[in-house]
């Protein structure tokens, strides 16, 4: 489709040459009046001009008049030659691709004066989305919180206000397991932590209760030198240490392990997209006598990697997660996002390879303000841009 411009002395005139030139199916679009004359501005489908032309050659017009409504007729109906045919596909993407793009500047112009409007009609809650993006939360998470603000507001409590609430959100689950015991499968990516987390859990048992109820089960039948890892850990503690191979075997160990009162698993790391990752975490699951899982994650994953692990490791049903490497991460507000997106309580925190000083009881309020802290540290910014994309025009709505 291209779009031309007639201008003539009247309307009469600059139709007919629009007519003359264009035939009578010229789409008009507009017409204004310019320095005394008239233009029309009329939309051309250059197919329908191609038709003209060939209407208007002798080969195709026969008796009819060439711009008549039968050479019309005949020179649409006569067969086109292979590369017009090509064309019309292309013809229709270019208009297609477009239209495409006027939409996406209209949405991104439309974002922008909406955003503009809230940050002069909400000042306070527009300053406060910003922050939240900043921190590295996501978008309905940051608007959720925004527009439970109460009126009147000033931005000082609206940020203290704002923490309180994220960490009222964040679910944790408290030192249960390593000072109430349980029977727990750590689970998650490779390298995610999960066998130093559990080195970390048995330790802080052996300290508190000794190692007579506690044993380390290896489960990971994939890694070289799993097995051995676990057994060091084991000697280096004292703790018992067991190696199964599949659902059976385990399932056949915890019942002789029944008087243990804290057992420790460690699985295999998997990747989130593993096609076998459903099967193995269904087999964990319909262990006889029950078995927690424990979803192991490095708080360093990139925000749309950790949101698709808590996903696809959702499938186990996890009790809690253990949070890995917060010591490595420049943002956490993506992670923290996830989590209480997905429900998931936070049990415990790493934050360095020492054992077993580096494990923490994971705090909500802890984990919301080391987001901010990382934030500022980082010098994390969110431009204008970005928030208009982000909370132009569905502040509320989200
Ligand atoms: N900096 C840092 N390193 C950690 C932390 N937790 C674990 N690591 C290190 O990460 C590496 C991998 O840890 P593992 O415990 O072996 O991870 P895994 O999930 O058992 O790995 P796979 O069994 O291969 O799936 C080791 O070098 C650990 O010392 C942490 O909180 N911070
Ligand atoms: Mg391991």
């Amino acid at each position: 489709m291209q779009i031309k411009r007639y201008t003539a002395a009247d309307m009469r005139q600059a139709l007919k040459l629009v007519r003359e030139e264009q035939g009578p199916d010229a789409v008009i679009l507009s017409s204004r009046k310019l320095d005394g004359r008239v233009e029309v501005t009329i939309a051309v489908d250059p197919e329908e001009l191609e038709l003209l032309a060939a209407a208007a050659t002798p080969a195709v017009a026969s008796t009819a008049r060439s711009d008549s409504f039968e050479a019309l007729v005949a020179a649409r109906e006569a067969p086109r030659p292979a590369p017009h045919m090509a064309a019309v596909p292309a013809v229709d993407d270019a208009l297609n691709g477009e239209l495409r793009s006027l939409r996406r500047m209209l949405e991104t112009q439309l974002a922008a004066l909406a955003w503009n409007d809230l940050t002069r009609r909400e000042p306070v809650a527009a300053d406060l989305l910003r922050e939240l993006t900043e921190f590295g939360f996501s978008r309905d998470i940051a608007a959720q919180v925004a527009d439970d603000l109460p009126v009147g507001i000033d931005c000082t409590r609206a940020r203290r206000l704002a923490i309180a609430r994220l960490a009222d959100r964040l679910p944790v689950l408290g030192d249960r397991w390593t000072e109430f015991g349980g029977r727990v499968a750590l689970v998650g990516p490779a390298g995610s932590g999960k066998t130093t987390a559990i080195a970390r859990m048995a330790a802080r048992w052996v300290m508190r209760h000794g190692a007579a109820q506690v044993a380390l089960v290896c489960a990971d039948e994939q890694r070289f030198g799993a097995r051995e890892e676990l057994a060091r850990i084991g000697r280096l503690l004292g703790v018992a240490t067991f190696s199964v191979e599949g659902p059976a075997e385990l399932a056949a160990l915890l019942a002789r392990l029944d008087d243990r009162r804290l057992v420790l698993i460690d699985t295999a790391g998997r990747s989130a997209r593993d096609p076998a990752l459903a099967e193995a975490l269904a087999a964990l699951n319909a262990v006889p006598g029950g078995v927690e899982v424990a979803l192991t994650l490095a708080a360093t994953t990139q925000a749309g990697a950790f949101e698709e692990a808590v996903q696809r490791f959702g499938a186990a049903r996890p009790t809690a997660c253990v949070l890995t490497r917060l010591d490595e991460c420049s943002n956490l507000g993506g992670a923290l996002s996830a989590l209480i997106r997905a429900r998931l309580p936070v049990a415990y925190v790493s934050e360095g390879q020492r054992i077993p000083d580096d494990l923490r009881t994971a705090r909500a309020l802890d984990l919301i303000c080391m987001a901010v802290q990382l934030a500022e540290r980082s010098g994390a910014t969110a431009d204008d841009e970005l928030l208009s994309r982000r909370f132009g025009g569905s502040f509320h709505a989200a």
